[in-house]
């Protein structure tokens, strides 16, 4: 029977002498190299006791040794849990207890907070650094460099990836190995990776796009990464020459042309530059192939489906849409009131179905059954549209939600805390545009009456309660929200009237 998230990804390549990790000090991990240190870090995990199916909650630094440990958990038939290394006690303290993980990981200099947090939900804690050391890797260091993978099937539960919601409580979207096996073979083929690529990778590993698009297509195809920390202009100008490929949210590429540095010489050697997790201005699209020559390939996905639609490798990459539903991606454009599909053409909420969509979210019924239907489609809360061609046009979201630099933010977890300040009656809080983030967060208060909000307590208190892309960047006080004749706040009008704070025109 096997395990076949293990087999398919990492097993494959087994004994593999070949570049799998190349690092920004020059060293090189070998295929085999990673495949030691992750079964080493499996014995470890079924040490500590830990049973296939639990969760690993995992808040650590990108390095290799935290890949490993995504390794390890698909190995040991445990559920990996990464969580972004920006969020705050209260956050993890939700995740963790939500979750019910038996373990968690985190760097040593941030223990004081989870520890606590650990104990009061009987979770195991161990330290991962961003250097690699720490409690897990000295204990794993002692292990023997072979796992036998625990026995799972397709239908089995690998991750679990937190997405905040409209009511401001996170939702734990369960992935099973299918999901991320049908979306990552699927990848390779439509992408056209092979062993002989070389993918900049400059994303965090906690989200979708940098764990489960760039490291699920470059472990399927047997390709390498450039595994950087972060997203450094410097690294990414002096790497690209030894790349053939990248992944990036938009930001990426705004920071790129930004650059005159950046130039098609730069870029000679790349066979393909992709943009997903935010909308890529069709300015950006043609600024980038006058520059490179390169037309960048835009996708779309979500935490709950993996990848469901994308440009074309050969076909023509259309500026401003997200081109095509994936093969075994079913995607329609309904009626959002009555869900009814709409003929072609019209705009409506974008629903999809196929082997990529989750199970549901850990332990909310109602939330799940609100948004994925019976016969299996996804509501994804993105209005949009398909053209004569068959491209894809992401019109608008009918979900309130920010992305500021491909991270999601959903105002209302914002507006609650701002709610909750002395002085303030209510609260609006908006994304508009900013020209490095794309979108970025802004606050609207409305003073109790005879009451004056102070604006840097309340900013202050946002900053120790939440994840800092989260901060408003502005805290803008009014006399009243405008309201609809129903007494529903008007983003729109506040968007409108703020969409050029932070831009030049
Ligand atoms: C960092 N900051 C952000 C931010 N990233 N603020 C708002 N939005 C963001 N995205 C904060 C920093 O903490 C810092 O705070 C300040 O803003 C400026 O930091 P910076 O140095 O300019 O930021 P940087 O570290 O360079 O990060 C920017 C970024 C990064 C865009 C490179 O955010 C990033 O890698 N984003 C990718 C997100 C991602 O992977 N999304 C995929 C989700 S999956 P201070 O206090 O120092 O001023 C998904 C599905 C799909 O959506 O389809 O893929
Ligand atoms: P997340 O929940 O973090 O996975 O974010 C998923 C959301 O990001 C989607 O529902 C879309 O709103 C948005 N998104 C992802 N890719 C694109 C894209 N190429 N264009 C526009 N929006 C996108």
């Amino acid at each position: 029977m096997g395990n076949p998230l293990y087999d398919r990804l990492f097993g494959i390549h087994a004994g593999k002498d070949t570049p799998f990790l190349y690092l920004p000090g020059g060293q090189t991990l070998t295929h085999a190299a990673f495949l030691d240190m992750a079964s080493r870090i499996a014995n470890a995990l079924t040490g500590f006791g830990l049973q296939p199916g639990d969760r690993v909650a995992v808040q650590v630094e990108k390095s290799p040794e935290a890949l490993a440990l995504y390794a390890a958990c698909a190995q040991a038939g445990l559920i990996f849990l990464p969580l972004n290394t920006a969020y705050k006690s209260a956050e993890l303290e939700y995740f963790i207890e939500n979750s019910g993980a038996a373990l968690v990981v985190c760097d040593e200099a941030s223990t004081a907070e989870p520890t606590p947090i650990a104990q009061a939900h009987n979770a195991r804690l161990e330290t991962l650094n961003a250097d690699g050391s720490g409690s897990l890797m000295r204990r794993a260091l002692g292990m023997l460099p072979a796992f036998e993978p625990a026995r799972r099937t397709e239908e089995d539960l690998a991750a679990f990836l937190y997405t905040s919601g409209t009511t401001g409580r996170s939702k734990g979207a369960m992935l099973t190995q299918a999901n991320l096996l049908s979306n990552a073979e699927t990848l390779v083929q439509e992408w056209r990776f092979t062993r002989d690529d070389v993918l900049l990778h400059a994303l965090p590993i906690f989200h979708t796009h940098g764990l489960f698009v760039a490291t699920n297509v470059i472990l399927a195809s047997g390709g390498a990464m450039i595994f950087l920390p972060k997203f450094d202009l410097e690294d990414i100008l002096r790497l690209m020459p030894q790349a053939t490929s990248m992944m990036g949210v938009p930001t990426f590429y705004t920071r790129l042309l930004s650059d005159e540095r950046f130039t098609g010489d730069l870029a000679h050697h790349m066979r393909l530059f992709i943009s997903g997790s935010a909308p890529l201005l069709a300015e950006t699209h043609e600024k980038f192939e006058a520059r490179t020559g390169h037309r960048i390939l835009e996708r779309y996905g979500m935490t709950e489906t993996n990848m469901n639609t994308s440009n074309p490798y050969d076909g023509e990459r259309r500026a401003g849409t997200v081109g095509f539903p994936l093969p075994d991606v079913e995607l329609k454009v309904t009626d959002p009131e009555t869900g009814e599909t709409l003929p072609q053409g019209e705009i409506g909420m974008i629903e999809v179905r196929g082997p990529n969509v989750f199970e549901g979210y850990w332990q909310m019924p109602e939330k799940t059954a609100a948004e994925l239907r019976e016969d299996g489609f996804f509501i994804t809360g993105d209005l949009g549209r398909v053209d004569d061609d068959g491209y894809v046009h992401i019109v608008g979201r009918g979900k309130d939600l920010i992305i500021s630099g491909g991270f999601n933010i959903y105002p209302k977890e914002i507006e609650l805390v701002l709610d909750d300040q002395p002085g303030v009656l209510e609260s609006a809080v908006i994304g508009v545009p900013h020209p490095d983030f794309g979108e970025t967060v802004l606050g609207i208060l409305v003073a109790e009456p005879g009451q004056t909000p102070d604006i840097e307590a309340i900013m202050s208190t946002v900053q120790n309660e939440l994840a800092r892309f989260k901060h408003p960047r502005e805290l803008i006080l009014l006399d009243e929200l405008p309201r609809n004749t129903m007494g529903k706040v008007q983003k729109n009008a506040l968007r409108n009237r703020y969409k050029g704070l932070f831009t030049s025109d």
